[in-house]
């Protein structure tokens, strides 16, 4: 871990634990399991479905070289700011990176976790997503922030969805129905299918950021002047 800190510390942004770019701008931390559609996620909102084999692309980024190195283990920052100016980090989830997610709100001061459960995933992987989501929940520095949790949905070769929205068997299984009232005001889960955000206005993320300014905006948070 000391070395993957003072690796950090080299890092292109992270001067002295302040963070680079723009301080002004509310910042937004993309987390979850890896494959759950986070860096999708991330181009869908800055590109747009103009990304056309995203798809195709993603899978190739994970492919390992003739090294047998895989591409992109990398976090991601990136600026919105048509909808909602903001900056999103968005940081891998596979477990070699998920003890360094904490380096990154120790770092940056977030104002709003975004994490991504794909809803395919089977019963294994949702616990391991749900301690992952409680642990960040009670975690100091994320204190005032606020949880967009996204499930990621998705459709089948027929198009038809595959979780079922009105069951909402997740809301249950990642302990959303059941939380702290000092965590639930701050905390809402969607259900989208990410591939199918087309920008920063889409009306599916215009909700989660219609949300994400009520929290971020009230006195009992940030307070922030949005
Ligand atoms: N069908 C479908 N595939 C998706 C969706 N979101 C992501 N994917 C695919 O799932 C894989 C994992 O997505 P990725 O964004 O790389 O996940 P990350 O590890 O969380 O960053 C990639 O092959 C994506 O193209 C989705 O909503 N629908
Ligand atoms: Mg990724």
């Amino acid at each position: 871990m000391s070395r993957i800190k003072a690796l950090f510390s080299k890092c292109a942004g992270f001067s002295g634990g302040l963070i680079s770019g723009n301080a002004e701008l509310p910042q937004l931390l993309i987390l979850g399991l890896d494959k759950s559609g986070k860096t999708t996620l991330l181009y869908r909102l800055k590109i747009g479905s103009g990304w056309g084999d995203i798809v195709e692309d993603m899978k190739r980024m994970r492919t390992p070289d003739s090294d047998g190195k895989v591409e992109d283990p990398g976090y991601h920052y990136e600026e919105l700011g048509r909808s909602f100016s903001c900056g999103v980090w968005e940081v891998p989830g596979t477990e070699a990176m998920r003890p360094v997610w904490k380096l990154f709100y120790q770092s940056i001061k977030i104002h709003c976790v975004v994490f991504v459960v794909d809803a395919t995933e089977n019963e294994q992987r949702i616990n391991l997503a749900k301690r992952h989501l409680h642990v960040l929940m009670n975690e100091a520095e994320l204190r005032n922030a606020c949880f967009c949790v996204i499930i990621n949905q998705r459709a089948d070769s027929a198009g038809n969805n595959v979780y079922d929205e009105k069951e909402d068997v997740l809301k249950y299984k990642l302990g959303l129905h059941d939380l702290h009232p000092s965590v639930e005001w701050r905390t809402r889960h969607f259900v989208i299918n990410i591939l199918d955000i087309k920008g920063e206005s889409d009306k599916d993320w215009l909700g989660v950021m219609s949300f994400a300014k009520d929290v971020l905006t009230d006195s009992k948070g940030f307070a922030l002047k949005l």
